[in-house]
């Protein structure tokens, strides 16, 4: 372990030598560039142990492929997990340099929408931390999800050039590339099919280190990108002075990895879409086969040795890619191509939103993946030679699309839901005869999280008094909060709970303060909603809540109530038109509310854009109540619920997704429940007329109805959200209506909970001290166990 002045002097070592200043002239940037190659100096020995270990001992190894990680900032997390935090600041701090600043000084990458990105980054740091030997496999997308400017209350977008001033903590490896190609014809030759593609494109590798807590095992996070340059460029149109038609295909090829998930609305969108889901999924499966054949020379081993998990369905094509190289390259007979591909491989389904499950066109897939299409199409075939009528109901094709969410099923050995409710919706709704064809593949694993990030990097007040309380180890054994129990009835640790929750509070608003000139009126209770933007999510209940909150205080100005803040935080897709309603009405409300001198002592809003993993670690450490309120059947898992409660928030949330399960752990008493099931949510959308019927039912959402429409919050356009209305009034798909009431009930026992401080406190305590078994550690060691055949520690 290197001490401080040890570290002092690899930062001045690397200030001189990677970049190129001394410390009088240096800047922030420059301090962070030290910073990064000293930290990455201190990985690489463990990552380059680990990488000799797996092949000298022929450990198996998981190849995680994601187009989505949300790794969050680096260097803090890579210093905790080397346990070396305490010795950086105390290096910093002798060099007279502000840590701090250096720390802020790093963008997060944001290379994900949301919790299937931020899914992908705790996992990969699990698997090192429990020493699974394993490569997160995505795009280095140039630019990653857009940045967010509210303008006049709505959403802008504006290009996140998170590379603009380089990458220090990663390694280039142009060598290791690979060939991915799109598009040309099919030939039959001597019996075989021959692919003669039309493009080729060089997929070349960034590798990150992941550094497991303690600094024992270190993964690799490997990250394609186009390689420019060679054939892409048009020599002889360039030569006749077609400068820029010469470069038409280094263009398309950069566009590979220009951009995070260009909107698909368009063919081209659709066309870009999908060939980046290729061009990732080819160059991680082509390394994969090379890392084997590097040790090894039979192929028939290859599950001995390589798992790999397609998270959700963008890799999907990774089977007909798998049984391509293996029939094509290889020599494979189809079937036997088949049999090996699926027992390596594995898919997690994330969603059952019919949008979010890919179907690509026939004619699209044709044009650019023939070879591809022509495996799909004999998968099928197989299927119902294999299963007869029993598969009559399946299909890997039909009304002209490949269904991608079938075809990962179809060739893995295992297929997982991310909850319990997800993992029995998935199987009753999704897959059901597929599964019915292949009992026990799909299982559930509920989705974790990292307590690194989330509890220690995140909180440091609070992780340092659950180390002073139960002892250090928690960390890589979240079980043990359990002991925090013991103290839930000792004032004295109650009332130091309450002081890091204070604490987290106050850094909060002093950073609302610099960054966004935000008063945080820190007597409130604090109710966060920090999430993708979708109307399943239902956000729009949030702020109509809110209107009525602020109508009521205004008919009963002198009553007792409660102060609050309600914090949002989050994106709507760029395309997403109902979205960014929901955020300009937020918005529109909050200007409105928070100038209302009447009121603005007892209610505020608050919206800071660019929510992103650096926001996230601000906000939930300092949430008293998390909103975790999507129409019941529809939030897969969710991911933020496990956050806010692992951090002492008490949770107001509907029976969806994971927050099942969480109330099951941190007991019923402990969880403000409301609105209705899955099940009553599908019999009532079968009701006729059943939004009005509500509305007409609930005079306090009339009275919030009325107010919108009159144009209270948009005075300038008074119809500013008629179509929003509309829709409620109408057919509210997302039972906003229907569940108003009842929300509002939750939101007043929520009041009178938290006016008795040491109840509030108890309550948090106990969710904080029931939640370990939501740690990515545990979740981890069952897709080792029951997906991946690993042992449990290697
Ligand atoms: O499993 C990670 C995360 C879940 O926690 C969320 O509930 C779920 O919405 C998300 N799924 C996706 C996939 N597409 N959509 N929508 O992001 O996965």
């Amino acid at each position: 372990m290197p001490t401080p002045p040890e570290l002092r002097s690899a930062l001045l070592h690397h200030l001189r030598y990677s970049a190129g200043v001394e410390p009088d002239r240096a800047s922030v940037l420059d301090w962070r560039v030290a910073l990064s190659h000293v930290l990455r100096d201190r990985a690489t020995a463990p990552w380059l142990e680990a990488a000799r270990r797996t092949r000298d001992e022929g450990l198996k190894s998981v190849n995680y492929l994601s187009m989505e990680f949300l790794p969050g900032r680096l260097l803090e997390d890579a210093a905790i997990n080397l346990q070396l935090r305490d010795a950086v600041v105390a290096a910093f701090d002798d060099l007279g340099v502000n840590v701090a600043d250096v720390v802020d000084d790093e963008p997060d990458p944001a290379l994900g929408n949301g919790g299937l990105g931020r899914l992908a980054a705790c996992y990969l740091e699990s698997m090192s931390t429990l020493g699974c030997p394993a490569y997160g496999y995505g795009l280095r997308y140039e630019r990653g999800l857009f940045r967010q400017h509210f303008e006049d209350g709505r959403q802008i977008e504006r290009p996140d050039e998170w590379l603009s001033h380089g990458d220090p903590f990663s390694f280039t490896r142009p060598e290791t590339a690979y060939e991915v190609r799109f598009g040309g014809e099919l030939d039959e030759v001597d019996g075989r099919e021959v692919w003669r593609p039309a493009t080729r494109i060089i997929a070349a590798a960034h590798d990150t280190p992941v550094v497991g807590y303690g600094g024992r095992w270190v993964n690799t996070l490997r990250l394609w990108s186009a390689l420019p340059g060679g054939d892409l460029l048009d020599l002889d149109r360039f030569n006749a002075g077609d400068f820029m038609g010469a470069a038409d295909l280094e263009t398309w090829a950069r566009t590979l990895n220009r951009v995070l998930y260009p909107t698909d609305t368009t063919d081209l969108g659709r066309e870009l879409r999908l060939s980046q889901e290729y061009f990732l999924t080819s160059a991680s499966v082509q390394d994969v086969l090379r890392r084997f054949l590097a040790t090894q020379d039979d192929l028939r081993r290859l599950p001995e040795q390589a798992a790999i998990q397609m998270n959700d369905t963008h890799p999907a094509i990774a089977g007909p890619e798998l049984i391509r190289l293996l029939v094509d390259d290889h020599g494979f007979a189809f079937d036997g191509a088949v049999d090996l591909a699926t027992q390596v491989l594995s898919y997690t389904n994330h969603t059952l939103l019919p949008e979010a499950l890919e179907m690509w066109p026939v004619d699209l897939m044709r044009h650019l993946l023939p070879r591809h299409l022509q495996i799909i199409e004999r998968l099928d075939r197989r299927i119902h030679e294999v299963h007869g009528h029993a598969a009559d109901e399946v299909h890997l094709i039909e009304h002209g699309h490949v269904r991608m969410g079938d075809l990962a099923f179809a060739t893995s050995h295992r297929v997982n839901g991310v909850s319990a409710l997800h993992t029995d919706l998935v199987s009753r709704n999704l897959f059901p005869h597929l599964e019915a064809l292949t009992p026990g593949r799909l299982i559930n694993v509920t989705n974790g999280i990292t307590p690194r990030r989330w509890l220690k990097l995140a909180n440091p007040a609070l992780a340092d008094l659950v180390t002073e309380t139960i002892g250090p180890g928690w960390e890589s054994d979240l079980e043990r909060l359990r002991d925090l129990e013991h103290h839930a009835q000792d004032p004295g640790f109650l009332e130091a709970f309450g002081s890091a929750k204070h604490q987290a509070k106050r850094r909060l608003a002093s950073w609302l303060a610099d960054e966004h000139a935000i008063e945080l009126p820190l007597g409130s209770l604090i109710d966060v909603q920090a999430k993708r933007l979708h109307e399943y999510k239902r956000q729009l209940l949030n702020i109509l809540w809110t209107v009525s909150r602020w109508q009521r205080i205004k008919a009963d100005p002198e009553a007792d109530w409660m102060p609050r803040v309600k914090i949002f935080g989050g994106k709507a897709a760029p395309s997403y038109a109902a979205a960014k309603d929901i955020i300009r009405l937020i918005n529109d409300v909050g200007r409105v509310i928070n100038d209302d001198p009447e009121t603005r002592d007892r209610l505020r809003v608050v919206y800071p854009p660019n929510y992103n993993v650096t926001m996230a670690e601000k906000l939930i450490p300092a949430a008293d109540l998390s909103e975790q309120i999507s129409t019941a059947g529809m939030e897969a898992s969710g991911t933020g619920n496990m956050k806010f409660a692992l951090n002492g928030a008490l949770t107001i949330g509907t029976l969806d997704g994971a927050n099942v399960e969480i109330r099951e752990q941190v007991g019923a008493e402990n969880f403000f429940l409301f609105g209705l099931t899955a099940e009553e949510v599908t019999a009532r959308r079968e009701q006729p007329d059943h939004a009005r019927t509500a509305i007409e039912q609930s005079q306090a959402l009339q009275d919030v109805l009325q107010a919108v429409a009159e144009g209270t919050f948009s005075p300038d356009e008074p119809g500013r959200y008629g179509s929003l209305l509309d829709h409620l009034w109408t057919s509210d798909w997302f039972l906003v209506a229907a569940d108003f009431d009842a929300y509002n009930s939750s939101q007043e026992l929520v009041d009178r909970t938290y006016r008795d401080p040491q109840r509030w406190q108890r309550m948090a305590v106990l969710n904080m001290a029931r939640v370990g078994c939501f740690s990515s550690d545990r979740a981890i060691g069952q897709y080792m166990k029951e997906i991946w055949d690993l042992p449990p520690a290697q």
